[in-house]
């Protein structure tokens, strides 16, 4: 679809409906806010239950924390940013481009701030999304929703028996508390994941001891960090096309992974191969070695990327305790063989509430059918963006969205095209209900499972893919390509156009299935 800098500008007016309603300032709310107004849509407004813009970047502070995707392809294409310090930029220097994102594209006086999005109810006679706030804040009508919320916004404690018992300092990773100094004490990191992985080092540089509960180890990669120099960074600001090329060799780059990660091809033993070289190199001791050598195949789990992390186990402060956890006790941590660990502080590197099963918010559509019940065994949806039942509702990062193996920013940026093209449709038609049809949706999600039968993430191990059923509602079954391409245009025969003055008796006459497309 073509951009449309033709389309009357409307303007938000208090009692008027928006055109467009964003719920969530992250990268995805913002990113969808900036291609919006590109494309002539400007009637929108962006509800952010903090204070600040960023999402997962403004959350996870933790010392150390950095994207484990080169900067270049962790952004936008249609925001490129010569300036990136390094390959993988840490959190701060990820906050930071989002925030300029909305100072250059004049974004912020469209977000609402502290308005925690409570419900959102469709009302079939008026085509209007209703949205509810948690009190004091007025309900807001639009025409359309983007639920730009985030799959990790939710920072989840383990349900591990007595944690509340526990007296000492309790820190999640995504709530870092930058306020309690760890030097000198005595501190527990409970979880070995992507998060984890990265704390560690800082931690055991600080604090007087460590003790690192692994459950399951995962595979883990080199990372090679390089400054990005003065020469490169003003060769990327006076040739733009070179920082395209360069996005674009990361992009192939990771593409190719996708063989080893996402399917078990041979590949997949060189992934293997390479991860096991790094930990001989980096671990000495055989024991530590096999405690550290996962049992299932590379990809199943989100692969660890670092080369600090295994250094800092073995440091003289630092030890890995492999025994289950049994309890938390109210000064520490008691494993399955009776040992009582205790701490000043535990920190929970324990990942988050991830929205596979039920509705990221309630949501209520056509016909007060309810999302979070259509979604309890797990989440489904048309291309991970679109949901029948649910008109004028639009998702980022839903269901089967996932990569394994590339930067999510490009999946993101292909559901940002697909559904502002989708809202463009909506207005441009005056339409009252854009639709996906049920058949076109039931096709594709039967095609999506069938192909995950066959891919790592399938392959039997326990990661938050996976629902508790085995129901892998989080990741798209192959290449980023491929995810980018389904979505490069809204083909009008998967959906139902209903106009604005068609019958208005809920569940009569709902529109025509156009099959244009
Ligand atoms: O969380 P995780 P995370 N008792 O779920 C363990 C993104 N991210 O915050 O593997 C003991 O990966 C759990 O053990 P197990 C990225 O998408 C990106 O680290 O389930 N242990 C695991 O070791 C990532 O996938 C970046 O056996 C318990 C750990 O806690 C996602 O965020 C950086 C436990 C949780 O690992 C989440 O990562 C950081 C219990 N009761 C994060 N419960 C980038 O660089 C859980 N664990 C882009």
């Amino acid at each position: 679809m073509s951009e449309r800098s033709e389309r009357p500008v409307r303007t938000a007016a208090a009692s008027k409906p928006l055109d467009v309603a964003i719920i969530g300032a992250g990268f995805a709310g913002i990113g969808a806010a900036i291609r919006l107004r590109q494309k002539g849509i400007t009637d929108f407004a962006i509800f952010e239950r903090d204070t600040r813009v960023g999402g997962t970047w403004r959350d996870n502070t933790y010392p150390g924390a950095a994207c484990d995707i080169p900067s270049r392809l962790y952004s936008y294409a249609f925001a490129p940013n010569p300036d990136w310090s390094h390959t993988y930029s840490g959190s701060g220097e990820i906050l930071g481009y989002i925030e300029s994102m909305v100072a250059e594209f004049g974004i912020g006086p469209s977000i609402r701030f502290e308005h925690t999005v409570t419900g959102l109810d469709f009302d079939e006679m008026t085509g209007l999304w209703e949205l509810s706030f948690t009190k004091g804040r007025r309900k807001v009508k639009a025409r359309s929703v983007v639920v730009a919320s985030g799959p990790l916004s939710n920072a989840s404690l383990p349900n591990i028996p007595g944690i509340d018992d526990y007296e000492g300092h309790k820190i999640h990773s995504a709530r870092w508390d930058h306020d309690y100094d760890f030097t000198g004490k005595k501190v527990a990191v409970v979880g070995t994941g992507a998060s984890a992985v990265q704390i560690i080092p800082e931690l055991v540089d600080k604090a007087a001891s460590v003790k690192v509960f692994q459950r399951t180890p995962g595979w883990v990669l080199p990372r090679v960090n390089r400054r990005t120099n003065a020469v490169t960074r003003q060769l990327y600001r006076q040739a733009p096309i070179t920082q395209k090329l360069a996005r674009d060799a990361w992009f192939w780059g990771h593409e190719s992974v996708a063989l080893g990660v996402v399917w078990n091809t041979p590949l997949t033993r060189v992934v293997e191969r390479v991860a096991l070289l790094h930990l001989r190199s980096q671990v000495s001791d055989p024991w530590m070695r096999r405690q550290l050598t996962p049992d299932f195949r590379a990809g199943c789990k989100r692969l660890l990327i670092s080369n600090d992390y295994y250094p800092a186990l073995q440091k003289d402060n630092c030890k890995l305790v492999t025994w289950p956890i049994a309890q938390l006790s109210p000064r520490g941590i008691r494993t399955a063989e009776g040992i009582e660990h205790q701490f000043d502080a535990i920190v929970f590197a324990t990942g988050f509430d991830i929205s596979k099963a039920g509705a990221p918010i309630p949501i209520t559509g056509r016909d007060g059918r309810v999302l979070g019940d259509e979604w309890s065994r797990g989440a489904y949806a048309f291309k991970s963006v679109a949901v029948e039942g649910y008109p004028n509702l639009f998702l980022t990062f839903g269901p089967n969205s996932g990569p394994g193996h590339n930067s999510a920013l490009v999946y993101m940026e292909a559901q940002i095209e697909y559904l502002s093209d989708a809202i463009g449709l909506l207005l441009d038609r005056d339409l009252r209900m854009l639709e996906v049809r049920r058949d076109r949706q039931d096709a594709y999600n039967a095609r999506i499972q069938r192909r995950l039968e066959s891919t790592t993430w399938n392959s039997g191990c326990s990661s938050w893919y996976l629902t508790e059923d085995g129901f892998n509602a989080t990741m798209y079954p192959g290449f980023g390509t491929q995810y980018v391409r389904q979505l490069a245009r809204v083909e009008l025969g998967d959906y139902v156009l209903t106009p604005r003055d068609a019958a208005r008796a809920p569940g009569a006459d709902r529109g025509i299935a156009v099959s244009l497309g």
